[in-house]
């Protein structure tokens, strides 16, 4: 694998409108994101990627573009934005742009022209099939719950949504749709964004002609996956998408991919792949469930390490995977990989190492690096999220109470992340001089930059130091590109792992408060991350504290 210049940084994701506000709408803002851009520095951070701050409805929180050459008034200007790019330019900081081309918003110019001329130009855009009586075009399940299938305002038509029927599907099939996209990829990287995290991609590609599917539900509908399963070819599009787009600029691509097959893999992200980098969601589909996410099981220790394990082994060395413990549609790391009750700061910070050492590109999620935990959701009127929202009223259609069908939820609700950033002790946590969109979690007095900078054992001064090991020159060679090889893989609740490069590393977690002792294969060197103030040696045997995490240096 040749190195490319983006793998030994840090990335950081940002969720524009709950990072901080200036103006006081309880709304963050570019401006916002412009003024903590040296907290950002500081903290290490290389490349730093922002969900969508198009212009937009916001039906999805701006996963839902109704212009893709402009800002939305609320998170600023065009001017702002280019502001952003040179400020982050300054300080050697990349600005990465989420890619939202699955889908529009049906506020979007070319939506409203296909509803005018469903035969023309822009109606072609879309997948739009003739109006049945009593019956749908096909079984298909959308992401947010019900049928794909939307009339299309003032026709008889109907037109396809994988995700909300805010978000009508573009046709890929399409050529003069993907020149548009290519278009705007472009003049946006002429911009000087440094690339694109890209969304749901995986679902451009329909199997066609569409048909029905087995119901796997009472609604007689099914999943999406099984179509998706059927689709052949979308390397076509993906492989045409970076010829035109990224790998002329030499720009960083991040796939948004779930479900790729094992074979594919070199195709997405080797050495001439579609994208730069994809995420490893190994763990974060654990458990899934045929009734839908609200029943999905929880994760143990052990489950997470297999996840972790299973990802690495398969990228080998041909691909760089990207690591994350959270993003903005899954629940805080903290509160999903730490077995409940054990959630503190010795364990937010091994969860931090453990992670953050796996082999690939780092990317912590806003709020992450301070050990921002779920929220205590009371009712489901706190709940602003379309997708939690629709999962409850599965929940309940499949016969639970109110009250299990909130704790189903609540667990992996998409607003356990999108919650304002912790910035200080004050009133809504600094985020806000007025009224934050989405409430702060309560724990903010405990959890914040403000506090957490001055605690030299905070977990935010904890990833600092882990920040600082993978830049450190003596290191980088290792703890960068040093191949992964687990250690003791089959011990209960351990997890263990050498990086292998010019030196050798290991990386050890006890993941449970009782002690535990290994033997260390070789001689301790040096200690380079520890989240207790000691290690109990005794010759090569390491009696482990719970939670106790170790990067250490073998001889
Ligand atoms: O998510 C794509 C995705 O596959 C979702 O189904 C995800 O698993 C879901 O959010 C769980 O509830 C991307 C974005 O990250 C998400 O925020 C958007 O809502 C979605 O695409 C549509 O653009
Ligand atoms: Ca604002």
């Amino acid at each position: 694998m040749e190195k490319k210049w983006w793998q030994d940084k840090v990335a950081y994701q940002i969720y524009p409108k709950s990072f901080y506000d200036t103006n006081g709408d309880g709304i963050g803002d570019l401006p916002g994101i412009i003024e903590k851009l040296d907290y950002l520095k500081e903290l290490g951070v290389d490349i730093v990627w922002l969900s969508p701050c198009y212009r937009s409805p916001l039906a999805d929180q701006g996963y839902d573009i109704s212009d893709y050459y402009d800002i939305d008034p609320r998170f600023g200007t065009m001017e702002d934005m280019d502001r952003l790019i040179a400020e982050a330019k300054k300080r050697d900081m990349y600005i990465v742009m989420d890619l939202v081309v699955n889908h529009c918003s049906d506020e979007h110019e070319w939506f409203k022209k296909a509803c005018k001329d469903p035969d023309g130009k822009y109606g072609r855009f879309f997948y739009l099939r003739d109006k049945e009586d009593g019956k749908l075009p096909t079984n298909w399940r959308s992401y947010f719950g019900g049928p794909v299938w939307e009339d299309l305002p003032g026709t008889n038509k109907q037109y396809l949504h994988v995700f909300h029927k805010k978000q009508p599907d573009l046709n890929w099939e399409n050529p003069e749709l993907r020149e548009e996209v290519y278009k705007n990829i472009n003049w946006w990287l002429d911009k000087g964004l440094g690339g694109f995290r890209i969304d749901a991609i995986i679902n451009i590609k329909k199997a066609l002609p569409m048909h029905d599917y087995e119901p796997d539900r009472e609604d007689g509908l099914c999943s999406i996956n099984k179509m998706l399963e059927e689709a052949a070819g979308i390397g076509e599009f993906l492989g045409e998408m970076r010829d035109r787009t990224f790998k002329p600029h030499d720009a960083f691509s991040v796939g948004e991919v779930f479900n790729a097959k094992d074979e594919e893999l070199p195709d997405f992200i080797g050495d001439n792949g579609y994208f730069s980098s994809m995420f490893d969601f190994n763990e974060t589909i654990f458990g899934g469930s045929e009734k839908g996410w609200y029943d999905c099981k929880e994760i143990t220790p052990d489950d997470y390490k297999r996840c972790c394990f299973e990802t690495q082994a398969k990228m080998g060395d041909f691909g760089f995977v990207s690591n994350i413990i959270e993003n903005h549609d899954e629940p805080r790391g903290v509160s999903h990989y730490i077995p409940e009750g054990d959630c503190c700061d010795t364990s937010k910070k091994m969860l931090a190492a453990l992670n953050f050492m796996l082999r690939g590109l780092p990317f912590i999620y806003q709020g992450q690096e301070l050990g921002m935990e779920n929220v205590p959701f009371k009712s489901i009127d706190e709940v602003d999220d379309i997708s939690t929202l629709d999962e409850y009223k599965v929940a309940l259609d499949a016969g639970l109470t109110p009250e299990a069908a909130l704790k189903a939820v609540a667990r992996r609700s998409r607003d356990n992340a999108r919650t304002p950033m912790q910035w200080t002790g004050e009133e809504n946590a600094g985020f806000t001089a007025g009224t934050p969109w989405l409430r702060v979690n309560s724990n903010y007095t405990a959890i914040n930059v403000e506090k957490e900078t001055i605690d030299p054992n905070s977990v935010l001064n904890f990833y600092k130091k882990l920040i600082a090991l993978r830049k450190d020159p003596e290191y980088k060679e290792t703890v960068v590109y040093g191949a992964l090889e687990p250690f003791m893989e089959d011990r209960h609740n351990l997890m263990a792992y050498y990086r292998k490069g010019d030196k050798t590393l290991l990386v050890v977690g006890n993941y449970q408060w009782d002690e535990q002792e290994i033997t260390l294969p070789s001689e301790c060197k040096k200690v380079l991350i520890n989240n207790y103030p000691d290690m109990v040696l005794d010759g090569n045997s390491v009696k482990l504290h719970g939670y106790q995490v170790l990067v250490v240096e073998l001889a």
